[in-house]
């Protein structure tokens, strides 16, 4: 059994020197934020499952090849002949600002099938799904495959990670928040910037007809194929260290829409109260607050030079999962996810900084150190 499945698009990346329009040389690697998760795991020695479409193409063999070569799990990976491996050009435009450019749309990454994820699951259902809010802005095949895998991981009791992600190049905020509120009860664990929680959040009066009220949490009266059904039970205790050991959605439904003026941790306390167990809001160079059943715990960032700061949202999940995996309490999962987005943002590139279990410690170093 998996320790952990994720799936979506990963890309070939170009990683340029400057501004791109000034031509110049570029690094060629992969890039996709659930691969940067599974290499983010598989580096801490947890077994890690990616799925994927890629191209028949080279791209798509350096994609797989890559994945194959950090030991993350791709047997339920595909390609496509007729479509080609996704690309993505990051552009450093100041030390601390990078532009990404996508050239996607209609790509393999994009036409991933639901049977891909059937087929994952039948074989070894995981101990947890990670999913992001970039694959159902893919395509609607995509989306359909991410709603399948939150269905089958209800059905077998796997702890649901949800980071949001929200591209505003791949879909508007209406059309994100129709998804991310329809998936808000299943979800075990989310993790989102303090901006992306309103997109969870039900309201009333933007055009999207969902609300607290009509919002169905947790049902267990699921009989259509296509509906979500409620959680299962037993099984893995990891979903009773997210959870707080309790079923979801218990609460009651909260009766406030959408509040310019909410807090965060008004935020976070609805979202709980919709169903998810903790809500982890990651604040970038100040670090992370996460809110559960006991109440929330802020842990600041581990102060780093910085050197590029994509992928560090994926590190942070990486490390807050592999802790989650050890049954590390909450201040152990915000620490090792501190850590892991520190060396991320401390290293050029989307994963390649990711520490093994034995380099965690390295952080503490003082400067100057070589390590022999
Ligand atoms: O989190 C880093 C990702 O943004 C990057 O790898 C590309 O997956 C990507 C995306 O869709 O933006």
């Amino acid at each position: 059994r998996p320790d952990v499945f994720t799936f979506g698009e990963t890309m070939v990346a170009l990683q340029g020197s400057g501004p791109l329009k000034l031509g110049g040389t570029m690094n060629v690697s992969i890039a996709g934020a659930e691969s940067n998760v599974a290499i983010g795991l598989a580096r801490l020695g947890h077994l890690v499952h990616w799925s994927g479409t890629v191209g028949e193409d080279e791209a798509g063999e350096l994609v797989l090849r890559t994945l194959r070569a950090e030991g993350v799990e791709i047997s339920g990976a595909a390609t496509d002949p007729d479509a080609p491996t996704g690309l993505i050009l990051f552009e450093p435009r100041l030390p601390e600002v990078t532009r990404a450019h996508y050239y996607r749309a209609g790509s393999a990454g994009s036409r991933i099938e639901p049977h891909a994820i059937e087929r994952v699951f039948a074989a070894a259902p995981p101990r947890v799904l990670h999913l992001t809010g970039i694959t159902p802005a893919l395509s609607p095949t995509a989306r359909s495959a991410a709603r399948l895998a939150l269905r089958l991981a209800c059905q077998n009791g796997s702890l649901i990670c949800l980071d949001v992600n929200f591209r505003a190049r791949l879909w508007t905020a209406q059309e994100a928040a129709a998804v991310l509120r329809e998936w808000i009860p299943y979800v075990d664990t989310l993790i989102a910037s303090d901006d992306e929680l309103p997109l969870c959040l039900p309201t009333s009066g933007d055009g999207i007809p969902r609300t607290a009220t009509n919002t169905e949490a947790t049902s267990d009266k699921a009989t259509n194929e296509d509906e979500i059904p409620g959680r299962a039970t037993g099984g893995d205790d990891i979903r009773d260290r997210a959870t707080g050991g309790h079923e979801a959605a218990d609460e009651g439904a909260p009766s406030l829409a959408r509040d310019p003026a909410a807090t965060t941790a008004d935020q976070a306390r609805l979202l709980r109260q919709l169903g998810v167990g903790e809500v982890i809001v990651t604040l970038g160079a100040d670090g992370a607050t996460a809110f559960t059943h006991d109440g929330s715990l802020h842990r600041p960032a581990e102060p780093v030079r910085a050197v590029d700061p994509v992928g560090a949202g994926d590190a942070f999940v990486a490390g807050y999962l592999s802790a989650l995996l050890d049954g590390e309490d909450l201040a152990g999962r915000l620490e090792r996810a501190v850590t892991t987005g520190a060396f991320a943002v401390a290293s050029p590139g989307d994963w390649e900084g990711a520490p093994t279990r034995a380099e965690l410690g390295m952080l503490s170093a003082p400067p100057g150190t070589v390590v022999r």
